[in-house]
């Protein structure tokens, strides 16, 4: 079977009857563009919370890979919604994901949708984003080992049709040592990465609107957390994970620390700090980035397919449904 007519970003049959499915969040109709030659050779996914640091990261990466691409004009955000910027430079989508589980969910189920219409293959997904670290200095790079909720638990919960589906959070351990062989200069930490709803009383500051605990409490519980493996504190974690483990794409978890949660609550760098520090990520995921392109000698930058996306839509349909009815039956016979 042809492999571009295969899709591993999603498992939906529903899709199929769709004539002209709407990614809503992005303003983008999957067939009313060509999103094989547009996104059909996207090998590496970069997401972050802030709609203007993805914008920095696009530039910046189309500078770092500029021996490997043959266009020098500005990455534009082909995002046609003010919810969520996309820009591709490359082999690389870099897109924001706001801030909590919610958003992000939202906008990855839509760019996995977006990778599948495009015919995209061999996709690593990172999230490169901020967090409050547990004993370590600001600035340290946490490559997440492993994504855990506010339980301490390595699971996304999920509330689908008034039930709750909890999903694992299992993440790449080969991807995991290949950043950490990248991280040369940068200060990094490996270890578990805790994800939250919230980021005052969820995270336990007791700097919120509202605190019913006491400091000692506060700390009790960071001190547990931080013996229990946990390096720092996000807000995206577990279903990122999660998700990319449903779609079976290997993803990674880079987070800077602004703050030693051990210390204090408040974030008070300096600006130009803050800036520096938000870059590490970025300069870690780059440097892998470029790595990967350095060993395929740069064939990754070319584009992986010139059918347009009406043309493979039909065949698309058929070896699609024909795997999903063959996953059903194994599903339902197998013991
Ligand atoms: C880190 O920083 C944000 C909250 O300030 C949130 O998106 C996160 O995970
Ligand atoms: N982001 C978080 O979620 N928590 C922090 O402490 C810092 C950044």
């Amino acid at each position: 079977m042809d492999s571009q007519e295969t899709s591993q970003f999603v498992r939906n049959i529903n899709l199929l009857q769709l004539d002209n499915d709407v990614l809503f969040h992005i303003g983008i109709k999957a067939g009313d563009q060509d999103l094989r030659r547009l996104l059909g050779d996207v090998k590496f996914v970069c997401m972050g919370g802030s709609a203007s640091r993805l914008k920095w990261f696009a530039k910046f990466i189309q500078d770092e890979l500029k021996d490997f691409l043959n266009s020098e004009k500005e990455p534009y955000n082909m995002a046609k919604s003010d919810r969520y910027v996309l820009y591709k430079v490359g082999p690389v989508l870099a897109v924001n994901h706001g801030i909590g589980v919610p958003s992000l969910m939202v906008i990855l189920h839509e760019i996995l949708k977006l990778l599948h219409y495009s015919g995209a293959q061999d996709v690593k997904l990172f999230r490169i984003g901020t967090s409050g670290g547990l004993g370590l200095e600001p600035g340290t790079v946490v490559i997440t080992r492993r994504a855990v909720n506010a339980l301490l638990e390595p699971v996304n919960e999920q509330v689908i049709l008034g039930k709750q589906v909890r999903f694992p959070t299992t993440l790449d351990e080969e991807l995991q040592q290949q950043l950490l062989d990248c991280s040369e200069d940068l200060p990094t930490a490996f270890g578990d990465t805790m994800c939250t709803d919230d980021f005052y009383e969820g995270q336990g500051r007791i700097d919120g609107a509202f605190c019913d605990y006491k400091e000692d409490d506060k700390k009790e519980f960071l001190q547990k957390i931080h013996d229990a493996g946990v390096r720092n504190i996000e807000m995206e974690s577990v279903c990122f994970a999660a998700m990319c483990n449903r779609a079976h794409v290997p993803a990674a978890i880079l987070c800077v620390t602004l703050v030693d949660r051990l210390k204090g609550d408040q974030i008070t760098l300096p600006k130009e700090q803050k800036e520096d520090f938000e870059m590490r990520p970025a300069k870690l995921v780059a440097k892998f980035i470029k790595k990967s392109l350095e060993q395929h000698n740069g064939e990754m930058c070319s584009l992986s397919s010139k059918r347009t996306y009406r043309n493979s839509f039909a065949s698309d349909r058929i070896c699609w449904m024909l795997l999903f009815m063959l996953e059903q039956y194994i599903n339902n016979y197998s013991f």
